[in-house]
């Protein structure tokens, strides 16, 4: 999977993930939206990291601007557990990845996009939909766990 193979190596340091409402109201964070370091075992839809260049400087490595990866629920679409467009799809949307302005849709008709940091490991779970012709929905998903760096 190829959010997988971007997010492989990413310094688990420079993880940070958007803070929700229950972030603000738990003060790990000020205002909804903004970057914030991962709390340990909860899951996302949103993650951004940095990369070792591999380029070697005096004192440390040095990193890469941030990737991030967002999913986006389709502008048809509310989320609220229902298919508001009618095409059979519920609450769907596209993963973008983003860097240094610019915006990549890695997924669309996603479904479900989890991004978990547990200590070192990260999972990912994207679940998306095909829709056929004459309507019929084929459904699958897939999961990666990886081990982040520790630089
Ligand atoms: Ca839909
Ligand atoms: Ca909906």
């Amino acid at each position: 999977m190829r959010i997988g193979q971007i997010a492989r190596p990413g310094s688990l340091g420079s993880f940070r993930v958007k803070a929700n409402e229950d972030d603000v109201s738990n003060a790990m964070a000020n205002q909804v939206g903004e970057w914030m370091e991962p709390i340990d075992g909860h899951t996302r839809t949103t993650m951004q990291f940095r990369s070792a260049t591999g380029r070697l400087s005096m004192n440390a490595q040095g990193l890469t601007s941030p990737r991030s990866f967002v999913f986006m629920i389709d502008p048809e679409e509310e989320d609220n557990d229902e298919d508001d467009d009618g095409d059979g799809l519920v609450d769907e949307g596209k993963v973008l990845l983003e860097y240094d302005g610019n915006q990549v849709v890695m997924a669309s008709n996603v479904e479900g996009c989890e991004f978990n940091i547990t200590g070192r490991t990260l999972r990912i779970v994207l679940s998306a939909g095909l829709i056929r012709r004459g309507g019929s929905i084929q459904r699958f998903s897939s999961e990666e766990t990886l081990y982040l760096r520790n630089n």
